[in-house]
């Protein structure tokens, strides 16, 4: 499980503060349930500030950082973490999201429907199979928080 170019290849997707306040947990879980994904990890917490540090140390030189850690952890909103798991996930999840600044987003994407801020773009998903590896360790560190199960919908007719 979790091996990245199989059936079982896992990524991280989170629906942030704004996409929580917005009320779409539900639109974007529903996206990739119907999708045929599957989810195995699911979460909804406030961040603690070394959490969402380590999350995107990645951009901690960004002069956006700072902005983007408080967003993420006043608990003004919480944040939802999921992990899905399908073939191709890591990639398909990204392009079910759309591109990082909305503007560029197409239609039919999460983003490409739902938003025009990049500082506010609902979601989050894991870029590749590092950090997909990384992200849920990070988020789903526990023991048992991810779960393998065997779903009914993977042979049709
Ligand atoms: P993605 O979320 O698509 O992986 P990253 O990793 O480049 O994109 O950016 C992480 C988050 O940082 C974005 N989702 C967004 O909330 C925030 N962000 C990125 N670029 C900017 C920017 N220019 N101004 C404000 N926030 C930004």
């Amino acid at each position: 499980h979790g091996v990245p170019g199989t059936s079982k290849e896992r990524t991280f997707i989170a629906v942030k503060p704004d996409g929580v306040q917005r009320g779409l947990v539900s639109d974007i879980i529903g996206r990739f349930e119907k999708r045929g994904y599957k989810l195995v990890g699911l979460k909804l917490l406030v961040p603690s500030k070394a959490l969402a540090n380590e999350h995107y140390a990645d951009l901690s030189s960004k002069p956006f950082f700072k902005g983007l850690v408080d967003y993420m952890t006043n608990g003004k909103a919480p944040v939802v973490g999921m992990v899905w798991e399908g073939p191709s996930v890591i990639k398909q999840g990204r392009v079910m999201l759309g591109a990082t600044d909305p503007k560029a987003a197409g239609p039919g994407t999460i983003r490409g429907d739902y938003c025009l801020s990049i500082g506010r773009n609902i979601c989050h998903g894991s870029d590749s199979a590092e950090s997909a590896e990384k992200e849920i360790g990070l988020w789903f560190g526990g023991k048992g928080e991810v779960v393998d199960w065997t779903s009914n919908n993977e042979e049709w007719v």
